[in-house]
């Protein structure tokens, strides 16, 4: 018998590599040589650790054979494939994903325990890799799942960062911040391609031959390596790839001479140039800082990426017609991030393939396309041309040929617009600050442009780009974001994903999720309303576990779990959600006893990252932490009312809060999130949503039905009124409003500052916008809306039948679907499957 702790030498079981085992026996053989002949460690010991590390790479053995498989079959059958460009990914964890893809979940589990390891415990080893910042980041992940699931012919692009995003740790100070080293030991899910490198470079300039042609030479040239993680599809040959680019100086740029002269640092400057490169993720979400840097990644990212492109190209075609291009190559940017993809391609067609501008351009419009993501002015990105210039003296030449040739063209075809030139330039040349606004590069040289939810796409339309609608009214489309329905239900709910697959007789809906209408039919059966709330009642159980592990407060599976997680903005309005809490304890603490036990009993968690110089958003953690542990420890409510911080919230920490959360908050000023996906999964797995009429939440609420949402708040065509009467001393502020703040003030939550806070609400900050977010507006109908769902809890069958119907109504927010509209609508690609052996 195995003992924890041993595998390979008490082991009964051989170490033998069986790289496509499907038999529990032959897996466990495996992971056992991976245990002894992968030794990352010393092969004595085996604890959890360890199998993690040998169970990864035994199921990565699986993978690389269907990668291989799948590249060569792309090669042979050379289809149009998508390039997705992304500054950002937020994997996650690989493993389950992995195991679940390859439908082996259970021959590994089982694998596992003869092993004396349970899976649950092997998984929970593995760090996420969280190369993003929030939602944007993991859309891309999601889209990948899809993309492989769907069988499409897709790669993602990335940069590999040493360091994603920060760790969270929470003080008496409020939040703080550490590196996470998601690479400390190694990830076992990334293959190193010494094959692939491509030179990049920086700064130089722009040399003339006598024949006119232009070249960009000298400056620095740092090498890009690829590093390639497969990405497996549910139930499918077809694992895709996704590759992230390490930055590298050669061997030539190390000056021995130098050092071995003492002059150490001088010696290894490319190399620490470069090593800068990869070295952070940029925090993202509307920041100052680093910006000369946060431009060499974008570059290196476009650059690397499009020079492999073409060299497959290249090599997928007998004779090359570079008017084919476009017919096989889709290139998609995610958001303005990539934006330099298309001076990069106009460039490489142009210096290094010698085609004219026209030939080029036709070429590089008829290929890339852009996805908005966000209409705050703060987070449309525009460089500096003085720093562009110095950087990329190649590219502002090209950039400045568009914006010539932009302005050519509405002069002669649309001269009513020639007074709106200079917002619809590329080129901002106000002298104090020119710069080049990569959202208008974006929309002028796309074939398309996409917003990420229906209402924010009629905002695009109508506002941000109304005079480019104008100009080419077919180029504006809306894809509604999704979610994969494999990680966000299957994966993480496996007890409500059998209750589904039972009642609907078919497993069909992880691939066909709106399949899911059909539980329609059953929402006031008292079984399936049984077997419902076990299993909710079950992830609640977990996920207070996990609470009591994180932050050592005792939470009751019995209360309404309610939860509000994503990144900290004080758009999203997090400080409507703590104002409201705070209402309610004092509203508790003014009740009799008997009162309170009519009360619905809340827990109230609130979890995400706030950007670290972004104070207010960081005095917004501190608030609810301290409200937390005022409430939390006051005897006479905390029955009632819990209020938790739930810290370091990432993609794993999602994957125990959503299963268990009942009500969750997507609350944002109408008109200013673009999307949200967290609304996407939180209502497929069961939960309901107070929310307002903003982003994704509009469609959620038609497709799960009025009501069975809780809806309140300003619509988006108000808030622009509301926001002007504000400012001119016209708004009645409802006394409950005026209540909480007051609680605060009085100094009821400790003595830390909170007046910024206040004023921000207030308006007599230096802001000059009184209260922008609307909370004091929305706080009344907020309020009404919460009395709604403790009224509507109270009542069981009525909550289960809504709480039905909200996973029954999530079919239209599966990835699939949005990747299948992007590959039929945008990108023109058709899958291409891996045929079975
Ligand atoms: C975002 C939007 O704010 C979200 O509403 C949207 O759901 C996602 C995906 O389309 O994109 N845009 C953006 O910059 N972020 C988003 O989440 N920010 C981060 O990812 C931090």
């Amino acid at each position: 018998k195995v003992t924890n702790g041993s595998a390979n030498v008490e082991s009964e079981i051989p170490a033998v590599a069986h790289p496509l085992a499907q038999d529990p026996k032959e897996i466990a053989s495996n992971i056992n040589y991976h245990a002894q002949y992968s030794p990352h460690f010393s092969p004595f010991k085996f604890e959890p650790e360890q199998a993690y590390y040998a169970t990864a790479e035994s199921v990565r053995d699986q993978l690389i054979k269907q990668w291989n498989e799948t590249y060569s079959h792309y090669h042979k059958v050379n289809p149009k494939q998508t390039y997705y460009l992304s500054m950002e990914y937020l994997q996650g964890r690989a493993l389950t994903n992995a195991v679940g893809n390859l439908d082996l979940r259970n021959a590994y589990a089982d694998a596992l325990k003869q092993l004396g390891h349970e899976l649950e415990d092997v998984v929970e080893q593995e760090k996420d890799a969280a190369l993003g910042n929030g939602g944007l980041g993991r859309l891309a992940s999601c889209f990948l799942d899809s993309m492989a699931t769907l069988n499409l012919p897709a790669w993602g692009y990335g940069l590999r960062y040493r360091y994603g995003l920060f760790k969270q740790r929470i003080t008496k100070a409020g939040q703080e911040e550490t590196a996470e080293d998601w690479l400390e030991k190694f990830s076992p899910w990334e293959v190193v391609r010494h094959d692939v490198v491509f030179p990049i470079r920086f700064f130089g300039q722009v040399e003339v031959d006598p024949s006119g042609s232009r070249k960009w030479v000298g400056g620095e040239v740092i090498q890009a390596l690829a590093y390639d993680v497969p990405i497996p599809g549910y139930k499918t040959k077809n694992t895709n790839s996704l590759r992230l680019w390490e930055a590298k100086a050669s061997a030539r740029d190390f000056d021995l001479f130098q050092f071995n002269d003492g002059q150490y640092e001088s010696a290894a400057q490319l190399h620490s140039s470069a090593q800068q490169i990869c070295a952070v993720l940029y925090p993202g979400d509307a920041t100052e800082g680093g910006k000369l840097l946060r431009l060499k990644q974008q570059f290196f990212l476009c650059s690397a990426s499009l020079q492999d492109i073409i060299a497959r190209f290249k090599e997928r075609e007998d004779e090359i017609k570079w008017s084919e291009f476009p017919s096989k190559v889709a290139v998609q940017m995610n958001d303005t991030h990539p934006t330099l993809a298309i001076p990069e391609l106009m460039r490489l067609l142009m210096d290094d393939e010698a085609l004219g501008w026209d030939e080029a351009w036709d070429i590089t419009t008829r290929t890339v396309a852009y996805t908005n993501h966000t209409v705050l002015p703060e987070a449309l990105e525009k460089w500096s041309q003085a720093v562009m210039w110095k950087l990329l003296p190649r590219h502002m030449e090209i950039i400045t040929e568009i914006d010539k040739r932009f302005i050519t063209m509405i002069k002669s075809t649309r001269p009513d617009l020639e007074g709106k030139l200079p917002d619809l330039r590329v080129l901002d040349n106000n002298p104090q600050k020119a710069v080049v606004r990569m959202a208008n590069l974006c929309v002028v040289s796309s074939h398309t442009v996409n917003g990420v939810a229906q209402l924010h796409s009629d905002i695009l339309k109508a506002e941000l780009f109304s005079d480019y609608v104008s100009i080419w009214p077919i180029k504006f489309q809306n894809k509604t974001n999704g979610i994969t329905p494999r990680r966000w239900l299957k994966f993480c709910n496996p007890e409500l994903s059998q209750i589904i697959t039972k009642w609907l007789k078919t497993d069909k809906w992880v691939t066909n999720l709106d399949l899911l209408t059909n539980l329609r039919q059953f929402a006031d059966d008292a079984d399936l309303h049984a077997e419902w709330y076990s299993a909710k009642l079950a992830s609640k159980q977990r996920l207070a576990h996990y609470i009591l592990q994180v932050t050592g407060v005792t939470i009751d599976p019995n209360t309404l779990f309610d939860i509000q997680v994503k990144r900290i903005h004080e758009y999203k309005r997090q400080l409507l959600n703590i104002l409201g809490a705070i209402y309610r304890y004092k509203k508790l603490k003014a009740m009799s006893p008997e009162e309170r036990k009519n009360t619905t009993p809340r827990t109230i968690m609130i979890g995400g990252k706030a950007f670290a110089t972004y104070t207010n958003a960081k005095r917004i953690v501190k608030l609810v932490d301290d409200v937390g542990a005022v409430v939390n420890s006051d005897p006479e409510v905390n029955e009632f009312l819990k209020v938790i911080f739930v810290p370091n919230y990432n993609v794993s920490v999602a994957e125990v809060l959503i299963p268990g959360s009942e009500l969750s908050q997507h609350i944002s000023t109408a008109g200013m999130e673009a999307s949200g996906t967290s609304n996407m999964k939180f209502a497929l797995n069961g939960c309901l949503i107070i929310g307002t009429l903003d982003g994704a939440n509009v469609e959620i609420r038609e497709e799960v039905g009025e009501e069975n949402f809780f809806l309140f708040g300003a619509t988006a065509d108000e808030v622009p009124r509301l926001r002007k009467e504000r400012e001119r001393g016209l708004f009645k502020p409802d006394p409950r409003f005026e209540e909480a703040k007051k609680f605060i003030r009085s100094g009821a939550f400790g003595s830390y500052d909170y007046n910024p806070l206040l004023e921000s609400l207030e308006g007599d900050s230096g802001y000059g916008r009184a209260d922008y977010f609307l909370v004091g507006h929305d706080f009344a109908s907020y309020m009404d809306a919460q009395e709604r769902v403790d009224e509507a809890y109270k009542d069981r069958k009525r909550w289960t039948k809504m709480s039905i119907l909200s996973t029954a109504g999530s079919g239209k927010f599966s990835s699939d679907r949005t990747i299948a509209q992007y590959a039929s609508e945008i990108w023109k690609i058709q899958e291409c499957p891996v045929p079975s052996a």
